[in-house]
């Protein structure tokens, strides 16, 4: 069994990659982006609140992201395992998650990080606001405070999971084929221990 935490900045390829990844290792896929996204488009209380934040490029409160994951692991006890998009993203989301994990009988067996440089992160998020009709995707500020806002709350967890042994660095620049391939080379030689709960 095995729990992941795909990691990067805005644009690192995340999303680009859970999609493949979930389905050649029969995960289930959790991004928090796109489950608030669904809630903003159904109108919830949750997505009334999230709107405006997602819109500025900011992070929605802790507290209520962690309770749209709880209500994720909840409903999939049988789950052969979790790969987790843009959560967590600050550290006492990665606290509540380590909790929750030992709450099910899990826990994380890595964070897969993958590096790509500014330059290149607002290139590919510029190109995507063109078509994929993200009010945060649209505008330069708005695109360079996600990323600023990544360095300030979100980088730190790179040293929480480093102190648990947990961290892994993949180079996120290349064609997205590649990237699953370093992706994968990754996953199948994690230490047993790690990949057991
Ligand atoms: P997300 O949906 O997670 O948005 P993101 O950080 O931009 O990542 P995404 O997955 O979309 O980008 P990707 O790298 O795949 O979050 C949106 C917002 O929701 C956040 O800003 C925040 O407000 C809120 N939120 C979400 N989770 C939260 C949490 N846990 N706590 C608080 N708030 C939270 O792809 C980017 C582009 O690059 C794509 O167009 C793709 O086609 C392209 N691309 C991918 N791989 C490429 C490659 N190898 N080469 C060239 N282009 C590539």
């Amino acid at each position: 069994m095995i729990n992941l935490v795909l990691f990067g900045p805005p644009g690192a390829g995340k999303g680009t990659q859970a999609a493949v990844l979930s389905k050649a290792y029969r995960l289930i896929h959790l991004s928090t982006g796109d489950i608030l996204r669904e809630e903003i488009a159904s109108g919830t209380a949750i997505g009334l609140q999230a709107k405006d934040i997602i819109c500025h490029g900011e992070l929605v409160p802790d507290e209520l992201v962690i309770e749209l994951i709880r209500e994720k692991l909840d409903k999939n006890p049988e789950a052969k395992g979790f790969l987790f998009d843009g959560f967590p993203r600050t550290v006492p989301q990665a606290e509540a998650l380590d909790k929750l994990l030992i709450h099910y009988g899990r826990n994380v067996s890595a964070m897969l990080s993958l590096e790509v440089a500014k330059e290149e992160l607002i290139a590919r998020l510029t190109n995507r606001g063109t078509t994929s009709g993200r009010s945060d995707d649209a505008d330069q500020k708005i695109i360079e405070n996600r990323i600023q806002v990544y360095i300030d709350k979100t980088e730190p967890l790179i040293k929480y999971y480093k102190n648990a042994g947990k961290y892994e660095s993949i180079n996120g620049i290349g064609s997205v084929e590649e990237i699953t391939n370093r992706l994968k080379i990754c996953i199948d030689n994690l230490p047993r221990n790690n990949k057991s709960r």
